[in-house]
């Protein structure tokens, strides 16, 4: 499993959360960094009513069956977690049900052909080698995905999302993910005025660039992520090597087997995929100045292409 909806096993491998280590170094440097957060660790000011969500390995808690239409604060809890773990909220497109979508996700939880053991052999052509595309159902394109946020395990996070109305699922912003997903039906009309919180980063995601705007700097931020793009998109931050180029990261992907060295088994930052003109507010911490990469893997339309073989990467500086 990890990293994210669709996300191909060479990313997994290069940019997965989840080494107790990368688990540990995150949840030491948040507690460290939190007196110098700005705009500080919780969105609790704003107001918005919260959805107090704990994910387990198996499911989610706390999550009501129907709640009313409107911009929201998720707390999310990892507890008794491996992996980092999403709280990803989907709307499927008219004429299609919940069910159906869910029945149809369940249904490209195996692993590529690629990455099948071959028993006794050789490993399988290919295997090793830059990823498989995975091409997508043309109804994927037209889900509504609200996004959301990761947790790492034992810890809890926040973001702040929008709820429309309509039947939704809560899910694990994977097919392979472990969590049993959660439906839920939204009501009534989304509020006419919503208030925006602060944010001090703005990720805005298109096909296929990332722009980083704001404070790019060591501590707790919030990024605002946007996707001003005609596909669904997320966003990873990943350490790399400091001084590391575009190029360099796209090198990395499009090659085989181990990370480079000083590139972070764990991302520092991920959220679950966004559709066309989604804005989420999200906590993250960036632990060490240097160089990082930002990176979306959501499979191109039609090719099922990873984002960043498009070249939706981009390499920011942060500054102590
Ligand atoms: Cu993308």
């Amino acid at each position: 499993m990890d990293i994210h909806l669709f996300a191909q096993p060479v990313t997994r491998r290069q940019f997965a959360l989840g080494s107790a280590a990368g688990a540990a170094l995150l949840t030491f440097t948040s507690a460290r960094l939190l007196a110098a957060a700005l705009p500080g660790p919780t969105y609790d000011a704003y107001g918005y009513p919260t959805l107090d969500l704990t994910v387990t390995d198996s499911g989610y808690e706390g999550m009501p069956t129907s709640t009313a239409a409107g911009r929201y604060l998720v707390k999310l809890t990892g507890k008794n977690i491996q992996q980092p773990a999403a709280a990803g909220f989907v709307s499927p497109p008219a004429g299609m049900s919940v069910q159906d979508a869910l029945t149809a996700l369940a249904g490209m939880a195996g692993p590529p052909p690629s990455a099948t053991p071959v028993p006794g052999g050789t490993p399988a052509a290919g295997q090793g080698g830059p990823p498989e595309n995975q091409v997508l159902p043309d109804w994927v394109y037209q889900t509504h995905l609200a996004g959301g946020p990761y947790v790492n395990p034992g810890a809890t996070t926040e973001a702040v999302i929008d709820l429309t109305p309509g039947d939704w699922f809560l899910w694990g912003d994977d097919p392979t993910a472990p969590q049993k997903p959660v439906t839920v039906t939204v009501t009534g009309q989304f509020p006419a005025h919503v208030d925006d919180p602060d944010a001090d980063i703005t990720a805005t995601l298109i096909d296929f660039a990332i722009t980083l705007q704001g404070r790019l700097t060591t501590g707790t931020h919030s990024i605002k992520v946007v996707n001003n793009g005609a596909e669904p998109h997320f966003l990873v931050l990943s350490k790399v090597p400091d001084g590391m180029t575009k190029g360099q990261v796209l090198a990395m992907l499009s090659s085989s087997g181990t990370p480079a060295p000083g590139v972070s088994e764990a991302p520092n930052f991920q959220c679950a995929a966004q559709s066309i003109g989604v804005a989420t507010w999200q906590l993250a911490t960036l632990p060490k100045p240097g160089t990082y990469a930002a990176l979306c893997f959501f499979p191109t339309a039609g090719t099922g292409v990873p984002h960043a073989m498009n070249g939706m990467i981009e390499v920011i500086n942060v500054t102590g």
